[in-house]
């Protein structure tokens, strides 16, 4: 059997979440597995249109996307999230939401650096010219995970030894 859970991947702009979230999306539809992913195009520009990128919009961002979470993995479904959610506050409120082992943070790490090489919609090239401000890796902090139970390493990994690494946590600790 399949045990719903929350699949919550943090990390910086371009590290590779919604990628990461889209393939796995795809490898459970393969397995008959419900699952659904949340992303910035289904919920900042619907459900949370009202909010910006301050540290209390943030906040109120991630706690929302928490109680859809926690509604989605009620209704049996694997959800997948892809949010930098950068404060490690926020990501433990999600987590306290939900029932123990329900919540699998998974941080996609990959420096600023290489995040800014990618820049697949310039968007660091606008914050390093101060045409957006508040920035998360340039001029707004992220905080690393420090009790993750996952890290995927997109920077030397392949998207596909991503995903396999993500398909593995899940079989191992009896998800699918
Ligand atoms: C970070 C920003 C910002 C600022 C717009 N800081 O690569 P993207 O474009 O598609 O993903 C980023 C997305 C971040 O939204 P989240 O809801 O994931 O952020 S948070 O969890 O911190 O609430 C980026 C774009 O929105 N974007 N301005 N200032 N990312």
């Amino acid at each position: 059997g399949h045990k719903s859970c929350v699949i919550w991947l943090t990390g910086l702009s371009a590290s590779g979440k919604s990628t990461l979230a889209n393939e796995l999306d795809k490898v459970l539809f393969e397995r008959s597995i419900r699952s659904y992913v949340l992303d910035g195009d289904n919920i900042r520009h619907g459900l949370n249109k009202d909010l910006g990128f301050s540290p209390d919009d943030r906040k109120e961002n991630i706690r929302r996307i928490g109680e859809v979470a926690k509604l989605l993995v009620d209704a049996g479904l694997f959800t997948i999230t892809a949010f930098i959610s950068p404060y490690r506050e926020d990501r433990d409120s999600v987590r306290a939401l939900l029932p123990e082992g329900q919540f699998i943070e998974v941080y996609v790490k990959c420096t600023v650096a290489e995040c800014e090489r990618r820049d697949p919609k310039g968007l660091y090239k606008k914050a390093r010219n101060n045409e957006i401000r508040e920035f998360t890796g340039i001029s707004a902090p992220y905080e690393e995970p420090l009790h993750a139970e996952l890290i995927i390493d997109t920077e030397n990994d392949t998207i596909a030894e991503c995903v396999e690494q993500l398909v593995a946590y899940l079989e191992q600790h009896s998800y699918m």
